[in-house]
């Protein structure tokens, strides 16, 4: 995006991070879910074929006194759901898993977004179409478990996770 004007200056992972902040400043469109000190807000999901890797977007936000961790999701929309990180280190992007969850700072969010913390789905039962939703259940420490619906639509314009997703599914696993 930035390359259309010769100078790309703003880090990816910058520019990713605008681009969430734009979308999440309208509440009005945005679902959010609670549980306790816990805000779930926005969560989506891209068009996948059935059989296919498919992420997991939102922005987690603790409001309480002590951190919380996201530990582990489960779906029946497909076979597993990992925690991972995506790292952009000289336009290469990797990825993590996360075995220990992701943990949200008292008065913290974490935003899980193209480019860095998401979640993978793996072998989607059904295909994800636009303007369905996915039924997600996350688990977090404390026994604490919310049932959520991630909204698949064609998100943002970033071009790089399904590669750096395709990569990951032939490295491990
Ligand atoms: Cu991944």
């Amino acid at each position: 995006m930035a390359g259309v004007y010769g100078t790309s200056v703003i880090p990816k992972p910058a520019l990713l991070a605008i681009t969430l902040l734009g979308l999440t400043g309208s509440p009005a469109f945005a679902r959010s879910y609670n549980l306790r000190d816990i805000e779930v807000v926005d969560p989506w999901s891209r068009p996948a074929p059935a059989g296919a890797t498919a992420v997991g977007y939102m922005v987690l936000t603790n409001h309480g006194k002590g951190p919380v961790s996201l530990l582990s999701a489960n779906t029946t929309a497909a076979k597993a759901i990992s925690l991972h990180q995506t790292t952009v280190a000289a336009g290469v992007a990797t990825m993590a898993t996360l075995p220990k969850g992701i943990v949200i700072p008292s008065g913290g969010s974490v935003s899980l977004s193209p480019g860095g913390y998401h979640m993978m789905l793996e072998k989607t039962v059904g295909p994800l179409s636009p303007g369905g939703s996915v039924p997600v259940t996350l688990v977090f420490s404390g026994g604490k478990n919310l049932r959520i619906d991630l909204e698949v639509r064609t998100g943002t314009g970033v071009a790089s996770p399904a590669d750096a997703m395709a990569g990951m599914s032939r490295m491990n696993h």
